[in-house]
């Protein structure tokens, strides 16, 4: 700590209006404010995340409901937006601090580098969750790891050592908080005379602005009235029929599969099985419904499905002996040829063999033939161009 500065002397002796009018912005006043907003942010980032893992890749105990239709949609929404909050928190926050960050001497003691290192493993685990997750909503990936493996992986790193410099802090945090943001002696976290001129509300002020104007910028791909604010959000664009396409038929090389006459869908329930022509599956009761496609990286738009209601279908070839189903696409390989549904979406009414999509035939780019639609569910499972559908147990 360097607050035995001439610097913060003399301002002590003045009157405490004036002091405050030069009180450093790097000060514990500022960084605890900053710090608690961010922990909120990094807070519903990390419980958000942890739904999506689950529901893609479900532990046994772990069941995710059918209804409201909307859920995911909003998990999702919450995850991504506050991820791209937390980035300016984020920001301010090391700049409160970051003199501290190189203050002599730079390792010491034992306690000193154990202190400093858990703190180098939160700085960067936090800036790698925040940099591999904007990467991932702009489908860029600079990188030879597995995305989803690695940001899971590494969520649990940056949690736990936000939660440990939590409880180390939270008396300081505590004290902080319970004092005016203005208060002449807030420890400071700069180099004395560093921040002079800027007030620390001013600070507050910024990092607020540039929190909820970073948010706003990303909810228009969710949040449709927010639509046209939305410059942080690459797909909210509209794709064939309104609505976006992630993977075009031509990325996944099945439009000749797609449009082949003697395309058929081949259904497996129990020991039975059955395939049928688009023909066969128009001919069959149609059902429709009202049910959004929410990404994983963020953006969402509701659309109007039709088709076959899929526990008809299966009803067509035999009797659902429960468990799940698994959803086979045209496509060759790539990572979302398969789908698994489980049994509170295979029963649910709104869950479809869609071929109709806002009112016209699916385009090829959103799965013709037919594709999965279910209700509160991740896109990355709403499988496209099906081949085959299995009730696995
Ligand atoms: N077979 C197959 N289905 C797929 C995909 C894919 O790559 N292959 N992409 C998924 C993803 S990531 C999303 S978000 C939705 C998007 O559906 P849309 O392109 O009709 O909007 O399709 C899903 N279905
Ligand atoms: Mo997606």
């Amino acid at each position: 700590m360097t607050q035995e500065t001439p610097f913060r002397e003399t301002r002590l002796l003045l009157p405490r209006r004036l002091a405050t009018r030069i009180s450093t912005a790097r000060s514990v006043a500022v960084t605890a404010r900053v710090g608690s907003v961010l922990g909120v942010a990094v807070t519903v980032c990390f419980a958000t995340g942890l739904i999506s893992h689950w529901i893609q890749h479900p532990p046994d105990w772990f069941v995710w409901p059918a209804h409201p239709v909307w859920l995911y949609r909003v998990t999702q929404g919450a995850h991504v937006i506050s991820g791209i909050t937390a980035v300016p928190l984020l920001l301010v926050k090391l700049w409160s601090v970051y003199p501290r960050l190189f203050a002599r001497p730079l390792f010491g003691n034992p306690l000193r580098l154990i202190e400093r290192a858990s703190v180098a493993v939160l700085v960067g685990s936090m800036i790698f969750q925040l940099a591999t997750g904007l990467c991932n909503i702009a489908q860029w990936y600079p990188w030879k790891f597995f995305f989803t493996t690695t940001h899971y992986a590494m969520a649990y790193v940056a949690f736990g050592a936000m939660a440990v410099h939590l409880a180390v802090k939270l008396p300081s945090v505590r004290a902080a908080l319970r004092r005016p943001v203005d208060d002449p002696e807030s420890v400071e976290t700069g180099d004395g005379a560093a921040g002079q001129g800027i007030s620390r509300r001013s600070v507050l002020s910024a990092a607020g602005v540039a929190a909820a104007v970073a948010g706003l910028a990303t909810s228009g791909q969710t949040v449709p009235f927010l639509r046209r604010v939305s410059v942080l959000a690459p797909r909210s664009g509209s794709g064939p029929q309104g609505l976006p396409v992630n993977r075009t038929a031509g990325d996944a090389a099945v439009a000749d599969a797609a449009r082949d006459p003697a395309y058929r869908l081949r259904v497996r329930v129990g020991g039975r099985s059955r395939e049928f022509a688009l023909d066969e599956l128009r001919a069959l009761p149609q059902s429709a419904a009202a049910l959004p496609i929410t990404c994983v990286e963020g953006w969402s738009a509701s659309a109007h499905w039709s088709g076959v209601r899929l526990r008809d279908l299966l009803a067509a070839v035999g009797e659902y002996p429960g468990g799940s189903v698994r959803f086979v696409s045209l496509e060759r390989g790539g990572l979302y040829r398969e789908s698994v549904l489980p049994p509170p979406h295979v029963i649910a009414a709104d869950t479809l063999i869609a071929l109709r999509l806002n009112g016209e035939q699916l385009d090829l780019d959103h799965g013709y033939p037919c594709r999965l639609i279910a209700p509160n569910r991740p896109g990355v499972l709403q499988t496209k161009w099906l081949a085959a559908v299995e009730v696995t147990a």
